[in-house]
């Protein structure tokens, strides 16, 4: 018996459970994926007991000689897997998670009241980028631009007209639910055009930047932010970057505005999820996991639903559900009870309330983390059509579940959790 069970019975018993489900479910959750064991051990070791304050080599507590080559570490492999021949830039790998990222750039780039511009929610950005319910649209003055009504893609000279009328301090680039090739270069010219700062937030493509498989923002943008748990594949937490010549803005930013005392367990396990991105493999997983989201969203379209921005260029995309007559929501619970877990999402200037949706964002990095192959992902997208047309019918949504845990079976979680 381990300690935990001894314990804590209730929690481990929850986790136990936790571990079931999802090894029983397939997860389509795009900004989910399975972190390796040795992350998780590093994450759950005694790092977690150290505070350290500061950074490598200037903390404000003693007996950090060992904590402080382990963020350097993190530093230096996080360097290594977005190294580019022609720039340099720095890296900070303290901040907590995505938002806090975001939030130390804004603090290094702005005054409180500045304007900050960003992707609207609502067409696929992030809380974090000016919503009016978060820290960035209360602090600072939002410009949101949207994505153009007939492509549903990013249009270019629209935003920098916006940028030309608004005059932001700092352009953000990036997305929650966008399914196309980002031109940072096009960002950075916009941005130098009103003499903004501009901030790539690559916490969704991280991975197929790393792989090479995305255009890196490295050279263009000022700041990138990323969070480490999704395509890249590493324990829950963030990165920034920046230009050289910001660094003590940036590092000042997450240290002390922003936060206190680093997790080092969590930069110990960044460090590892790092070490891994840099092996050759890596490059297989996210070639696999284009591939896996091309073909879904080919048989979504050959069974007659409408894919958003027309088909996907990354590891995800999202499925217009309105001519099947099923919101967003109900198709998430539908597919749950069915064994598949999806996060419903906005489809562009969408007739229903964001709680509701009219749409399903789906997500490869999950499932080829665990193994699934073009024929396993046309299988999956059959089954979530079936679940779909037949979500008033629980005994036949029950009957497709058995057959995800069978297709589960195939790929056992065994190595991951
Ligand atoms: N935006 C969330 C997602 O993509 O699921 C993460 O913050």
């Amino acid at each position: 018996m381990n300690e935990l069970e001894k314990i804590d019975p209730l929690i481990f018993d929850l986790i136990q459970k936790e571990a079931d489900r999802q090894n029983k479910e397939i997860n389509l959750i795009a900004s989910e994926n399975y972190t390796h064991p040795a992350v998780l051990e590093a994450v759950g070791s005694i790092l977690t007991n150290k505070y350290a304050e500061g950074y490598p080599g200037k903390r404000y507590y003693g007996g950090c000689e060992y904590v402080d080559l382990v963020e350097i570490q993190a530093q230096e492999r996080c360097k290594k897997l977005f190294e580019h021949e022609n720039y340099d830039f720095h890296v900070n790998v303290q901040p907590h998670a995505g938002s806090q990222a975001n939030m130390s750039v804004y603090f290094a780039a702005m005054k409180p009241g500045d304007v900050v511009m960003g992707m609207s929610l609502a067409a696929g950005g992030h809380l974090t980028h000016g919503h009016s319910a978060n820290f960035s649209g209360i602090v600072y003055k939002p410009v949101q631009y949207f994505v153009d009504p007939l492509t549903e893609e990013l249009n270019y000279d629209a935003i920098n007209d916006l940028a030309q009328q608004h005059k932001p301090k700092l352009i953000v680039a990036g997305a929650s639910a966008y399914s196309k090739i980002i031109d940072f270069k096009k960002f950075s010219e916009i941005a130098k055009n009103c003499g903004a700062y501009f901030l790539a937030d690559i916490a969704h493509i991280a991975g197929l930047i790393a792989a090479k498989l995305h255009p890196s923002p490295i050279g263009y943008a000022d700041f990138v932010t990323s969070t480490t748990h999704k395509t890249l594949r590493g324990p829950r937490g963030a990165i920034a970057l920046c230009k050289p010549e910001l660094k003590e803005q940036l590092d000042k930013a997450v240290f002390p505005i922003m936060q206190g005392g680093p997790l080092m367990h969590v930069i110990g396990g960044k460090a590892v999820c790092f070490k891994l991105a840099l092996e050759n493999s890596f490059v297989e997983y996210q070639k696999q996991v284009l591939e896996n989201a091309k073909i879904m969203a080919e048989i979504f379209k050959e069974l007659d639903y409408r894919i958003v921005a027309g088909g996907t260029e990354n590891h995800l995309f999202i499925v217009d559900l309105r001519s099947k007559n099923i919101t967003g929501r109900k198709a998430e619970t539908t597919l749950q009870t069915a064994g598949i877990t999806v996060s419903r999402s906005c489809i562009p200037y969408d007739p229903e309330k964001p709680w509701i949706t009219s749409g399903i964002r789906i997500g490869s990095p999950a499932v080829t983390t665990r193994g699934f192959k073009i024929e396993d992902c046309k299988q999956l997208v059959y089954f979530i059509d079936e679940a779909i047309k037949n979500h008033e019918n629980e005994q036949k949504l029950l009957a497709i579940r058995s057959k995800v845990q069978e297709l589960c079976t195939k790929y056992p979680l065994d190595k991951w959790l």
